[in-house]
């Protein structure tokens, strides 16, 4: 069976990474599984066939013969359960790597998307010049204690793995801010995570397609 995920058909981004289908090309390019992507225009999202797929209308969805998920945390572990590569096997690190990965996704990446909005969503309110920095400091406080329990190390506990794969991706969305360059530790960690071949691999994939011209361009 092959591994079907979905994507924006044109990302908002255009192409650089953020998009949540890049963690998941991310991961099945650390494990090594080929996988097809079916483009998704923004309307079609919210249409039956694909709110059978996702209930809430996004990307990415992962298919697998009769298996369908939604989620990318949850399609993340079962990834990384699935095939070897990207969780230890010694039981108690493998729960502490599935631990990082809540931390990334419950625990860091929410005060990252409040600014996200803050900025590009809430940027003409009369407030927003007030409430700004606010949220900005939300954002260093939990980059303060991640960049204080890394220390010097390479990756978040021992070997490379799902944790950190999510962990990079959500301080991936903050680049653009300068604020990551704060913490000269985390800023290389990143930059270990963007070196990875399997995250070029899934980055310059998605890029193609938002670069891609169309057949009428
Ligand atoms: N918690 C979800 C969030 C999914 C999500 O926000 N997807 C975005 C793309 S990165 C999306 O589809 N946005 C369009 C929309 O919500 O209408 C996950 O991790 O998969």
């Amino acid at each position: 069976m092959t591994i079907t995920i979905t994507a924006f058909e044109r990302s908002p981004d255009g192409g650089k990474g953020l998009a949540r289908d890049t963690r998941v090309r991310w991961a099945l390019e650390e494990v090594g599984q080929p996988y097809e992507v079916r483009l998704i225009s923004f309307r079609a999202m919210k249409e039956p066939a694909h709110l059978a797929l996702h209930p809430f209308g996004q990307i990415p969805t992962y298919e697998d013969g009769n298996l369908a998920l939604f989620e990318t945390g949850s399609i993340l572990l079962h990834i990384a359960e699935r095939y070897a590569g990207l969780l230890p096997t010694d039981v108690n690190a493998r729960a502490r790597a599935i631990t990082w990965m809540f931390a990334a996704l419950n625990t860091v990446e929410p005060p990252i998307l409040e600014l996200g909005s803050a900025r590009l969503l809430e940027g003409d309110k009369p407030w927003n010049k007030e409430r700004l920095p606010l949220v900005e400091d939300r954002v260093r406080d939990r980059l303060k204690q991640l960049s204080a329990r890394l220390g010097d190390a390479d990756w978040l506990d021992g070997a490379f793995s799902a944790g950190d794969l999510l962990m990079v991706s959500v301080l991936l969305r903050l680049k653009s801010s300068g604020i990551p360059d704060e913490f000269p530790n985390l800023a290389a960690y990143v930059a270990r995570g963007e070196a990875r071949p399997a995250y070029k691999r899934a980055f310059a994939a998605q890029l193609a397609i938002n670069t891609a011209k169309s057949p009428t361009a």
